[in-house]
């Protein structure tokens, strides 16, 4: 076994107080892609660039244009929880794992049996009015036709933080505690490049961070350990 992964494998096998901190690389292994690899969506063609389109200005005038991107490219169906969602839920159960927080909005560490998740920009799995916040079934969102609309006439959103929207304070306040009390923080499939939840990082104060991820991130020389390889392989592993 690689020397690094021997030593995340040790800290954790040592600690019941590890944290998990994850993004999109998490579940491109399921089959979703992520946002900045290169077969990520931000290296595929549309009308208008992603980053645009997952905009509140962009869903509030374009919402046709977003449902055509949101049931193409984020609604993905059939996917399944891979090695690493399923190893976390797996150490939660074992009393050694504390939360995990994901920047995901596809709902698969709660698929894979986790229980206490944080999601910081939302879940596609919930959707409400954006005019009188009535919650609805995902359903239509995800599945149907054309604009999805409430009974008041409002049209129905999915239930994730879109560019330009604040993140739900009580979810950061909850993650900024689990970082902060964290023996053991585990970073894994993100690129750090999404503000503000990349800069959670920077609450843990212990000396066991573990960063895994299959390119370089601007935190590579912030953490006591780095692993560049396929989450799912690392996890299967420890
Ligand atoms: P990102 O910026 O696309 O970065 C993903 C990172 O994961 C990259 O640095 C890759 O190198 C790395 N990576 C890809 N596959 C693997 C793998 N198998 N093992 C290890 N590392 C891997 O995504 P972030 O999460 O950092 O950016 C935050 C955005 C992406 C959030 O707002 C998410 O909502 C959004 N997103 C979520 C999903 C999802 O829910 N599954 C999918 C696509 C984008």
């Amino acid at each position: 076994m690689d020397q690094a992964i021997a030593q995340l494998k040790q800290w954790i096998a040592e600690s019941d107080n590890v944290v998990f901190f994850g993004g999109a690389g998490v579940s491109t292994e399921s089959g979703i892609p992520d946002f900045r690899s290169v077969d990520g969506l931000y290296h595929q063609k549309w009308k208008y660039p992603p980053e645009e389109i997952l905009s509140a200005t962009f869903f509030s005038r374009h919402p046709d244009e977003y449902y055509r991107f949101h049931r193409e490219k984020l609604v993905i169906d059939g996917v399944k929880p891979n090695r690493a969602h399923l190893r976390l839920a797996k150490l939660e159960q074992e009393g050694k794992l504390r939360a995990v927080i994901t920047q995901n909005i596809d709902g698969l560490h709660q698929a894979a049996g986790s229980k206490n998740v944080l999601e910081l920009h939302g879940s596609i799995l919930r959707a409400y009015c954006s005019r009188c916040r009535k919650p609805y079934s995902a359903e239509l969102m995800n599945h149907g036709e054309g604009v999805p609309r409430c009974d008041c006439g409002g049209v129905i959103r999915p239930d994730i933080v879109l560019y330009e929207e604040p993140l739900d304070e009580d979810v950061m306040m909850r993650a900024i505690h689990y970082i902060r009390a964290a023996d053991v923080l585990i970073i894994g499939g993100t690129s750090l490049n999404v503000y503000p939840a990349a800069g959670l990082i920077r609450y843990y104060r212990g000396e066991k961070l573990a960063l895994v991820n299959l390119s370089e991130t601007p935190y590579d020389s912030y953490a006591n350990l780095v692993i560049h390889q396929k989450i799912g392989d690392v996890f299967s592993q420890i």
